[in-house]
């Protein structure tokens, strides 16, 4: 199978949240270019890139899915709910959402710049919540795999953004993520690279080596705080973040 034919697979088994196998013998460097491939995709259909996503930037996903290397996938326009917006299930395959900060970049970042610089280039941050919903069956794969689709993104949700230029500490916030109201998840920001910026400069870093580099008003995720949890239909979900507040979504 060719990269493109691996693209077309992997962005048809989005449109019809229909899972497929995980590709045999992909390196990461070709997975990256797949990645592409499937976002260019999604762009001939209208959606526009709005920024990045990081995952495996913390113990806690790394040790539900057993990857331990960090890495990053596309965010587009048309994976954006609304905050206290709706989850179509059906137009998933086996959804889970995890507790996340948002960053919003005010200029373009440097790649070689280090992550105390990098604030500066931080507009604003908010409380975020990830859908992920890989589309290999059983939500299993490896490194390239997951890498070639898109790490898995499927949606997100951002709380309101708040002013960066303060210097507000972000690393050490409590993070809970509650499903009806009772907390499923709970954990700190800390667990994020032991502080997000470090994870955005890991962004900011990759993006750059596979060819996209990152510019002002891109979103970054930093990636979960937690480990991810199965959605079911009609549930309510909110993530907290100290000092952020309160996102939400329901998965309908
Ligand atoms: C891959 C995406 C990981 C995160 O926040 O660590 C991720 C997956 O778990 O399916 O988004
Ligand atoms: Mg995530």
């Amino acid at each position: 199978m060719t990269l493109a034919e691996l693209a077309e697979r992997l962005d048809r088994a989005a449109l019809t949240a229909a899972a497929v196998a995980q590709p045999a013998d992909l390196e990461v460097g070709d997975a990256y270019l797949v990645q592409g491939l499937s976002i260019d995709r999604r762009r001939r259909r209208g959606e526009r890139v709005v920024g990045i996503k990081m995952g495996f930037t913390s113990r806690e996903k790394m040790r539900q899915m057993g990857i331990e290397e960090t890495i990053w996938g596309r965010l587009t326009d048309a994976m954006r709910i609304p905050s206290g917006g709706t989850l179509p299930m059906a137009r998933h395959i086996h959804p889970r959402a995890e507790p996340e900060i948002a960053f919003l970049l005010g200029r373009a970042p440097d790649p070689d710049e280090p992550a105390a610089s990098l604030a500066s280039a931080v507009e604003a941050v908010a409380p975020a919540i990830e859908i992920i919903d890989s589309r290999y069956e059983d939500f299993r794969f490896d490194l390239a795999g997951v890498i070639a689709d898109n790490a898995s993104s499927a949606a997100f949700v951002l709380g309101e953004w708040r002013p960066f230029s303060t210097g507000l500490a972000i690393a050490g916030l409590d993070v809970a993520l509650e499903l009806d109201g009772r907390v499923a998840e709970s954990g700190s920001t800390a667990a994020i690279l032991g502080d997000p910026l470090l994870a955005l400069a890991a962004g900011v870093r990759l993006a750059a080596r596979y060819g996209h580099p990152l510019t002002a008003g891109d979103v970054v995720l930093a990636g979960a705080a937690t480990a991810a949890v199965p959605l079911r239909e009609g549930v309510r979900v909110t993530a907290r973040v100290e000092a952020l507040g309160p996102v939400s979504f329901r998965a309908v």
